[in-house]
């Protein structure tokens, strides 16, 4: 039994929203909306409704088209643990104490494959969790707390059990023939350059079991609120896909992105740490053969997304579903000449993100209001008319959702860290529609201002031109703020 306090609660948010009460028209009382949660894992804004000129996704686009499309989201953190922890915790990196795939444990100071947050934060509702505790049938299919990829594909990875009430860790061909993928740096699948252009169907790679147990999901439940969180495998290496994806993209068609004198010079270096020797040393061909294998997987993982969004429709779901669309962090393919994540420029810090709420009047618009994935949590329960925990540290985008043309933050962060002789110091980085500024262990190991209007490749950094000085005082004011309580790695 729901306590009628809560339903008492619920009619009072459903009811003072507009488009909210649209959707409970003709209802005798206000259906509560589904959620289907999507991540795509290390997927960047090379997407067509992004305007991507080569990239197909057409299922993305379409969703894209009747949701609202947000220019300017970004990660708190472009690492999957830290990443993912604080977008389902709702809480900023630094609060989570997650800063990292792997480390010390605080208590015992022994190296720990995986730290979890709930040895720093254990009585946080984490977003999923907030959902059963009123009454959702919540489900986790794939990757959505961190997993190694592709070596713990099938496992639970480092998962959180409070916060489902059942979970399905699909394993694919792909991960039973990982021996015979292509790879530049030897027996690494997971953080280096490999792929491979597999025989056989869409159905028989995890992702495709990873739509297929969300689909089955979705017909079990389709009687009760559920919140489904689908967790996507790839774009993440190794880019592995059914063969007709990877003929999409030629790589002697595909172009390579310029680098500034800056990244040649690699300047300054804490920017370019991500980068790794054996990936540094490739040639132009092995450079174009990972972009277009990197598409094929996007294209292929979009199919995927096909597929649910397919039986959304199919069961009669969709006009009381939202629909969420994202990745834990954007990606590199040779801007700036890096690859993979870990790096605080756009590519690395910016997400794609759609949301779809039936009928909210910004559907089918794009925004370029300041959204960052911490922002998730309390946008759903928002939405949901859910009593979110008042610690949180995100915002609800729902005004946004209302009016695409709206603003709801100044300033989306993001931050990483670095290891040089084993010392740890700290990135900052920030971003305002104007600007990104970042800065690298409070100023000792550089600065970076970029004007992101008039300079999006961030090829020109200002931060030392008299000119700017004003705006890099402002920006680094902000950083600084931010980055206060920095716990120890
Ligand atoms: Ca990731």
């Amino acid at each position: 039994m729901r306590h009628p306090l809560f339903v008492l609660l619920c009619f009072g948010v459903l009811g003072a929203s507009g488009f909210l009460r649209q959707a409970a028209l003709g209802e005798e009382k206000p259906r509560r909306y589904n959620v289907l949660f999507l991540v795509a894992d290390d997927l960047n804004c090379d997407l067509g409704c992004y305007g991507h000129p080569q990239v197909q996704s057409p299922h993305i686009d379409a969703l894209a088209r009747s949701g609202v499309l947000f220019r300017h989201a970004y990660c708190q953190f472009p690492l999957c643990s830290p990443s993912r922890t604080s977008f389902l915790t709702g809480r900023r990196p630094n609060q989570t104490h997650i800063l990292t795939n792997s480390g010390r444990d605080r208590k015992t100071g022994k190296y720990r494959e995986h730290p979890h947050f709930r040895d720093y934060i254990p009585n946080t509702v984490t977003l999923p969790q907030l959902f059963r505790q009123h009454g959702y049938f919540v489900a986790r299919v794939g990757k959505l707390y961190h997993y190694g990829v592709p070596g713990q594909i099938g496992t639970s990875g480092l998962d959180d059990r409070p916060s489902w009430s059942y979970v399905v860790n699909p394993a694919g061909r792909d991960k039973a023939e990982e021996h015979r993928i292509f790879t530049v740096i030897p027996g690494n699948y997971g953080s280096a350059l490999s792929w491979m252009a597999m025989e056989g169907t869409d159905y028989e790679q995890t992702d495709g079991l990873v739509a297929t147990a969300a689909i089955s999901l979705m017909e079990a439940n389709r009687n009760r609120p559920f919140f489904l969180a689908v967790g996507f495998y790839r774009p993440h290496t190794p880019y592995v896909a059914p063969k007709r994806y990877f003929e999409l993209y030629p790589p002697e068609k595909v172009p390579l992105p310029e680098l500034s004198e800056d990244d040649k010079r690699r300047t300054p270096p804490a920017a370019y740490m991500s980068a790794k020797r054996p990936e540094d040393q490739v040639d132009d061909l092995t450079r174009r053969r990972a972009i277009a294998a990197y598409h094929a997987s996007i294209s292929f993982m979009d199919a995927q997304v096909g597929r649910v969004l397919e039986a959304l429709e199919r069961l009669g779901l969709a006009d009381r579903t939202i629909v969420v669309m994202t990745s834990d962090h954007g990606y590199h393919m040779y801007q700036h000449g890096l690859w993979h994540k870990m790096s605080l420029f756009e590519n690395s810090a910016r997400v794609p993100l759609i949301i779809r709420v039936p009928g909210a009047p910004g559907n089918g618009k794009q925004t370029q209001a300041l959204a960052e994935l911490v922002d998730l949590y309390p946008t759903l329960a928002d939405l949901c008319g859910l009593p979110a925990p008042d610690y949180l540290d995100g915002v609800s985008l729902r005004p946004v959702l209302e009016d695409p043309s709206k603003q709801v933050k100044q300033a989306a962060f993001t931050q990483v860290f670095r290891r040089r002789r084993g010392k740890v110091f700290h990135g900052y980085s920030v971003r305002t529609l104007r600007w990104r500024y970042t800065l690298w262990d409070q100023g000792r190991q550089g600065e970076q201002l970029y004007d992101m209007q008039n300079d999006p490749g961030e090829t020109r950094n200002l931060a030392r031109d008299p000119k700017y000085q004003d705006v890099v005082r402002r920006l680094r004011k902000l950083v600084e703020e931010y980055g206060k309580n920095t716990p120890k790695i």
